[in-house]
């Protein structure tokens, strides 16, 4: 399929063909036609939703930052500079590129610059160390590798200027400055003359690859394109009254889906308002920037909620102009849910997303029982939900299963993984998400459980697998099995059960040598186990696997 010219008479202006990459799954073509039938697919660009914006408020306040602020022109000059200077060194249409950077403004110009040229960013969390980083940039072939020199005591500078030696495809590591200062790189990409803003990519085209919470050795990749992204960030907006007076503070991290999305910084962005950077989300950063911005709504994971709630700064600032609370990421408690109004003034919009797709909110003028007890219905009309038993036969409504969705911005397999999306996906094209879910007779969906291998310690999520696998490569282990235990206030942690080799000296090897161990082996520090347990043998299931359910009950309470 090739598309016409866009102003081919002019002779300037050209679409391009729609990109072709490999290792995606494409949305059925019925359905495409359909999805901007009704309007949910405009066919626009992120790029050409920001210029949309910058052309419309010019002068109105993009970011602030410290003493910062930026206006949505100087955003979009700084986007156009800086693309500029990415395409000097080489990056196009396709390339991908590993952003990894906090919460810090030139993470927008570059990502948007990226967009602009039509390359294709891949998400990492600022908490990602080398085991990670390595991994998405050998997967994804990525071209050039973005990060800061420093955070949290870590050369990340250093780390970049490794991996490109090692990695022959990365031809460009680009360091940025961890405190939002200027840094070498940035002075050259930023002295570059502005590109012209113009269509490099097609809405059809996969605009970037998020990162799954994973229950497999590693993260998958999640191909988004422009259209079904756009799509659920205009609803988001529409559904959390998000409009050109909304001032967002942005407290977790800014690349992961929650943030970017629902209805997040690109919410903001499209709608004009104006988005206030914080460096997390505890009651000491977030309260002031609160209070001194006049911020109206902020996002955040249930942890941090109860941090806010139980803050005795809370009395201390000026929290009146908040008017609306999202909290997703984890199962929000019913009884702590039940604290938003009454004891932050604000209105709780719980949030329950995934980064393959579906979204679900609860609504602004919801019953009050409805907000607190439940994490609120799909976005879209034309998101499909279905509730299973483990043969895939629907439930009875308001009995517990598994929950399988499809729709017009979840996603139809993840990147480059054939035999994975065989056990992700129907054959129909419904994503299994792995959540154990009850559907009240509205559509209003209650989270209750999993059945996925997954440790979700307060929103931030592990693979179990993931950790095995590196604690397997220590001398001294002969097995591990990592689960998550409840835990008070994060809802999960993590805990390690190990077997050593034999002949290995337990005095010799200890919890502390093992978390080392993987922090040394550049593992996120989220991920390192909060408990490490050495046993003889692990309790085995009826056909001889690991009973992690066993695992998880033993340390109950
Ligand atoms: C968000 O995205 P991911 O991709 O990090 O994690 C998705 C998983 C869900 O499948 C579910 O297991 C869990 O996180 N989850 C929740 C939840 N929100 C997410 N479980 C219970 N209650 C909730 N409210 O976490 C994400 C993406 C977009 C918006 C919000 C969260």
């Amino acid at each position: 399929m090739t598309t016409q010219p866009r102003s081919a008479a002019s002779g300037e202006v050209t679409d391009p063909e729609p990109l072709v990459l490999d290792g995606v799954v494409p949305y059925p073509r019925d359905l495409a036609a359909l999805y901007r039938e009704k309007g949910h697919w405009i066919g626009r660009t992120h790029a050409e939703m920001l210029f949309d914006t910058v052309s419309r408020h010019p002068d109105g306040t993009a970011v602030i930052f410290g003493e910062e602020r930026l206006s949505y022109a100087e955003l979009g000059d700084q986007v156009l500079r800086l693309a500029a200077g990415l395409r000097a060194r080489g990056i196009r249409r396709g390339d991908r590129v590993v952003v990894h950077l906090p919460n810090i403004p030139i993470y927008l110009g570059l990502v948007f610059a990226l967009f602009e040229l039509g390359a294709i960013p891949v998400f990492a969390l600022a908490a990602h160390r080398r085991s990670e980083i390595e991994y998405f940039l050998e997967f994804a072939e990525a071209k050039a590798y973005i990060t800061v020199d420093r955070q949290g005591g870590h050369d990340l500078g250093a780390l970049a200027a490794e991996l490109r030696q090692s990695i022959p495809r990365l031809e460009q590591a680009i360091v940025v400055s961890g405190d939002g200062g200027s840094s070498a790189d940035t002075d050259e990409l930023l002295s570059h003359a502005p590109l012209d803003h113009r269509r490099r990519s097609l809405p059809g085209d996969i605009a970037f690859l998020q990162l799954s919470g994973g229950t497999t050795g590693r993260p998958k990749m999640i191909p988004r394109t422009h259209d079904d992204y756009l799509y659920s960030v205009r609803e988001s907006n529409r559904i959390c009254g998000v409009d050109q007076d909304t001032v967002h503070l942005v407290s977790l991290p800014i690349s992961h889906n929650f943030t970017m999305s629902s209805p997040g910084i690109l919410g903001v962005l499209e709608a004009g308002g104006q988005m206030v950077l914080g460096p997390n989300g505890s009651p000491d950063a977030a309260f002031p920037l609160i209070e001194e911005h006049r911020v109206t709504q902020a996002a955040l994971v249930p942890p941090l909620a109860v941090a806010w709630l139980n803050s005795g700064l809370k009395d201390r600032y000026d929290l009146s102009s908040l008017r609306t609370l999202l909290v997703g990421g984890a199962k929000f408690s019913a009884e702590v849910a039940k604290r938003v109004r009454p004891e932050l003034g604000c209105t709780l919009q719980q949030v329950f997303g995934m980064a393959e797709g579906l979204v679900n909110y609860t609504r602004l003028d919801d019953e009050e029982d409805i907000v607190v007890s439940t994490q609120g219905r799909p976005i879209s009309p034309d998101d499909e939900v279905r509730v299973v038993d483990d043969e895939d036969r629907d439930v009875p409504h308001g009995e517990a299963g598994h929950l399988l969705t499809r729709g017009p911005y979840t996603i139809r397999g993840y990147y480059r993984a054939p035999e994975h999306n065989e056990r992700s996906f129907t054959a129909d094209g419904f994503y299994r998400t792995g959540d154990i879910v009850r559907l009240s007779p509205d559509g209003y969906i209650t989270v209750v459980g999993r059945s996925k291998d997954q440790i979700n310690r307060g929103g931030e999520k592990i693979a179990p697998e993931e950790v095995e696998n590196l604690l397997l490569a220590h001398d001294a282990v002969h097995d591990a099995s990592v689960v998550g235990i409840p835990d008070d206030l994060l809802g999960e942690r993590s805990k390690a059960y190990v077997i050593l080799r034999q002949g290995a000296d337990p005095e010799g090897v200890g919890a502390v040598t093992l978390k080392r161990f993987l922090r040394a082996r550049g593992l996120a520090a989220y991920k390192i186990p909060d408990v490490v347990d050495f046993v003889a043998e692990f309790p085995q299931t009826g056909v001889g696997k690991i009973a992690k359910r066993a695992q998880r009950a033993s340390t109950a309470g």
